[in-house]
């Protein structure tokens, strides 16, 4: 796999690194189709006003051990890398010379899965955590924006194969959504590459 030609974008806050085409679509097509049966995917419930809601996609959560996350209000342990994880996880760490614990995936099975505004600021992230997200499958827009000033934003269609680095004050500074698309049916795996800083491993 030869390296990502990332594109820097710097935007009020936010720092950027992003490549569209950074898989070739044949890879990309294999890997979604491993990933689609390989990855142990769950259905998550989420509490929102005294009563459990089914979040809106299928998730797992891989990683060394120790790697342990809190999302949706609960504590994930980590999945033991899947083969084709740890091999995306070495090429990531190597292409943005950093070093992935964990690995979280969402599967978005048509255009009415979605993920809601959010900013990946959980304190096992450190202050300026480095995320590395890696799109397969059907083109989604992610939302951008400023968590001071909501009406400033700016976003990014995440297509087959593409490479988005969130990294620096990005995540103090601007949240982040998947919304619902009746334009798309067909699905998506996103894989966001992440340290956790109490991770053992
Ligand atoms: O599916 C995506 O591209 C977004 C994933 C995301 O926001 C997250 O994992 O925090």
């Amino acid at each position: 796999m030869s390296p990502p030609n990332f594109e820097r974008i710097e935007l009020a806050g936010a720092t950027l690194r992003w490549c569209p085409e950074a898989v070739d679509p044949a890879l990309a097509d294999r890997w979604l189709t491993t990933l689609s049966t390989e990855i142990s995917w769950r259905s998550e419930t989420l509490k929102m006003y005294g009563r459990e809601v089914a979040v809106p996609r299928l998730i797992a959560w891989y990683g060394d051990p120790g790697a342990d996350y809190r999302y949706s209000g609960v504590n994930h342990a980590p999945e033991p890398w899947s083969r084709t994880l740890g091999e995306l996880r070495d090429w990531l760490n190597e292409s943005c010379g950093h070093h992935f614990n964990s690995v979280l995936a969402n599967l978005y099975r048509t255009g009415g899965d979605a993920m809601g505004w959010h900013a990946d600021n959980e304190p096992e992230l450190g202050p300026q955590p480095v995320i590395a997200s890696l799109s397969l499958g059907a083109t989604r827009r992610m939302r951008f924006r400023r968590v001071d000033r909501s009406q400033q934003s700016f976003h990014l269609d995440l297509t087959h194969g593409s490479l988005l680095v969130m990294q620096g004050e990005t995540q103090q500074h601007w949240q982040h959504a998947i919304t619902r698309t009746k334009r798309v049916v067909a699905p998506r795996i996103n894989l966001t590459f992440r340290q956790i800083i109490n991770g053992l491993g």
